[in-house]
């Protein structure tokens, strides 16, 4: 009806005015209200929280499952203030504890202390979602641990029987998640032994698939490893999706990393990417962690490299031994919910005007202010022929943003290749961002600009672009101390977790203001240097702490000595998060020696370890050599870094001062026990 009064009333012909046609994969319903939830969590609980363990082996002790305090309804409440949409539940984890009393094995909660075995966690999680009015998802692990028919044809009727437990007991399910980790040792009723399954042919997702659209047809199917699901995971854990991300795979075949973590272009199906991470290093609760919780700057940096780059944000908590999501957790997640709140609570682009380079047929239904209308049913969209278009934002007044964001009408299908953004300052038009693809939803972040126009141009797409909302905002500075970092050849940048706040520093010793220097881009020094820095937000006028960092000597001259791997230059760097390691064959005592280049006069080394989750090789006990001719050692400095396991920032150690040119970190013990030993970054304090 729409499409034939805009023919009438532009009077062009109704071919051209026709919506454009959808081009390649599109998304179903399921996956477009599943887009749409954008974040939700997974709660971690099982045997796991009572044994401080990762993985359970599947031998320990129904006994131990006693949350004396659990309330489903704390997660649920913390979860929706948090602004997320759902809750996916380890209704069991690989070591085969069920959370349900199921009625296929006597590993669960019926045997459990808790509630006098008549709990039923999964249950209270469903009831405490409806409350809460929200999703109920389900994490059943197809890897068993406990189960002795792990591995025979029979554990696959067992395991479609749970299926079919939670999938009928429990209200509607959104999500079901299998993980990828299968087969393995484990306890196997007492086997003890290792057993090894076919990835591809064992469990037969293909009747389990069909078992699920049976029971639940609206449920999306999470499966890392077996047949193509609905959603797929991202490569990693580390909480980011690919800058280009294709919300495409094919429909059959292996799927490598860089088609997990980007998608595929030429993809057959639609496959979205769901980005996975716990706001603690770890999924199940450690007491160790909780100093670890993840920070609102981490937590923003999650939300835009998963929901800002066209994925959805499954962000975990793990919950405690008593059954409650713990303290530092949910102070976090709250702040975190209310810090997304106000970023996007004011589309400066709302009640604007947009002009096109092109619009579809010049039809009204089509044009640049459907994109600017709040209205995800409508969009800008330019003729068939057309793959590179420009629209342009008037703001009427200069007016300060540091993000934007763009959308797909991806129902028609995932589209644009490239695209920039421009800011109209002081008379000129100057490129604030520059991306890839833009798919449900794209958020890209710069330093805030005043700006009276903005200029979204499309520079590449597969089809004629179809564009359903722009969003301009000023985000509100995470105001914290900068980041200063000095890299092997004495070249200084400075950093945030956050984008938009601007830069300013001294490096005479005075404390640096919004009238100092402003950081524009790395920048070269020479010898010792006492850098001073401020984060500055220009819309509010507010600058952060001071952080204050003093280089030594430039390490430009240094050499790893007689260690043949590039990649050890990773100790050098100045990046605290890039390390190395020794080669796995070496056995402690191991030595790092490293030639300064030039006779220095030293009073000190500093160690900062491989901040890495797993096996970082923290050296605990060192020896520290000196040497004029990497023949002769003396032994300066030795002992332990105290607490460095818990707390593994900078050690330093002072020693007399000394002359030499190598020096020789010998490594004697690591927080593991075993002989893997890291470094993120090594250096010296000279007189
Ligand atoms: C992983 C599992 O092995 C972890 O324990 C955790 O459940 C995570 C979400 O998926 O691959």
């Amino acid at each position: 009806m729409g499409i034939l009064c805009s023919t009438i009333w532009i009077g062009s012909s109704f071919a051209q005015t026709k919506a454009p046609a959808s081009f390649g994969p599109v998304p179903t319903d399921k996956q477009m209200k599943w887009q749409n939830m954008e974040s939700y969590a997974f709660v971690h609980f099982s045997l796991n929280t009572y044994t401080d363990q990762s993985w359970g082996f599947g031998n320990e002790d129904v006994k131990l499952f006693n949350p004396k305090e659990s309330d489903c309804r704390q997660w649920a409440r913390i979860c929706k203030e948090a602004g997320m949409k759902g809750i996916i539940i380890t209704a069991k984890h690989h070591c085969g504890f069920c959370l349900w009393p199921s009625k296929y094995t006597e590993y669960s909660v019926k045997n459990a202390p808790w509630k006098d075995g008549k709990g039923d966690m999964v249950r209270e999680m469903a009831d405490a979602c409806k409350e809460y009015g929200l999703k109920l998802g389900i994490y059943l692990s197809p890897w068993d641990r406990n189960s002795a028919d792990y591995g025979k044809p029979e554990y696959i009727t067992y395991f479609r029987n749970q299926l079919t437990e939670l999938l009928t007991n429990y209200g509607p399910i959104f999500e079901v998640w299998f993980d990828g980790a299968n087969g393995g040792n484990g306890y196997y009723g007492g086997a003890n032994e290792t057993r090894t399954i076919d990835r591809t042919t064992y469990y037969d997702w293909k009747n389990t698939y069909a078992l699920i659209h049976k029971l639940q047809p609206n449920c999306l199917i999470w499966n890392d490893g077996g047949d193509r699901g609905d959603l797929r995971w991202v490569g990693t854990e580390g909480g980011y999706v690919g800058e280009t991300n294709w919300s495409l795979l094919n429909a059959t075949g292996n799927v490598e990393f860089n088609m997990l973590h980007f998608g595929l272009e030429s993809g057959n199906v639609w496959v979205p990417a769901e980005v996975n991470t716990s706001i603690r290093p770890e999924w199940f609760y450690h007491p160790s962690e909780d100093s670890k919780v993840k920070t609102v700057p981490q937590l923003m940096d999650l939300y835009y490299n998963s929901i800002g780059r066209n994925g959805t944000m499954l962000l975990n908590f793990p919950i405690m031994p008593n059954g409650l999501i713990h303290a530092n957790d949910e102070k976090v997640a709250l702040e975190f919910g209310k810090a997304v709140k106000e970023t996007f609570a004011v589309n400066l682009a709302l009640k604007t005007k947009a002009q096109a380079s092109n619009v579809r047929g010049n039809a009204k239904e089509f044009e640049a202010d459907k994109a600017i209308d709040s209205n995800p049913d409508t969009y800008w969209a330019t003729d068939d022929a057309v793959t590179k278009a420009s629209l342009t934002i008037d703001l009427g007044k200069p007016t300060l943003f540091n993000r934007f964001l763009v959308q797909e009408y991806i129902r028609l299908g995932q589209r644009v290749k490239a695209f920039t953004v421009e800011a109209f300052v002081d008379g000129k038009w100057e490129e604030v961002a520059k991306a890839t693809t833009i798919g449900y939803k794209r958020i890209l972040r710069f330093p805030s600009v005043n700006a009276t126009q903005v200029r979204f141009n499309i520079t590449d797409s597969k089809s004629c672009p179809v564009i359903s909302n722009i969003g301009i905002y000023s985000a509100p500075s995470f105001l914290n101390a900068p980041s200063i970092a000095r890299n092997q050849s004495g070249v200084i940048t400075i950093a945030t977790d956050d984008i938009g706040p601007l830069f300013y520093y001294t490096i005479d010793g005075t404390a640096p203001t919004s009238k100092s220097k402003k950081y524009d881009g790395p920048v070269q020094t020479e010898g010792k240097v006492e850098v001073k820095a401020i984060a500055y937000d220009p819309a509010t006028d507010k600058s952060s702490p001071v952080r204050t960092e003093q280089f030594d000597i430039c390490r430009t001259d240094w050499k790893i000595v007689g260690i043949n791997d590039e990649r050890a230059k990773a100790i050098l760097d100045g990046n605290t998060s890039s390390a190395w390691h020794q080669s796995r064959d070496k056995k402690v005592p191991v030595d790092l020696v490293i030639d300064l280049g030039k006779e220095e006069t030293l009073s000190g080394f500093r160690y900062f370890p491989d901040q890495g989750m797993w096996g970082p090789g923290i050296i605990t006990n060192y020896q520290f050599y000196v040497s004029a001719d990497n023949q002769e050692w003396k032994l300066v400095s030795e002992g332990e870094f105290s607490n460095i396991k818990n707390n593994p920032l900078w050690q330093i150690k002072k020693f007399a001062s000394v002359k030499a040119r190598y020096i020789k970190f010998s490594a004697l013990k690591n927080a593991e026990g075993n002989d893997n030993i890291g470094y993120a970054e090594v250096d010296v304090i000279t007189d």
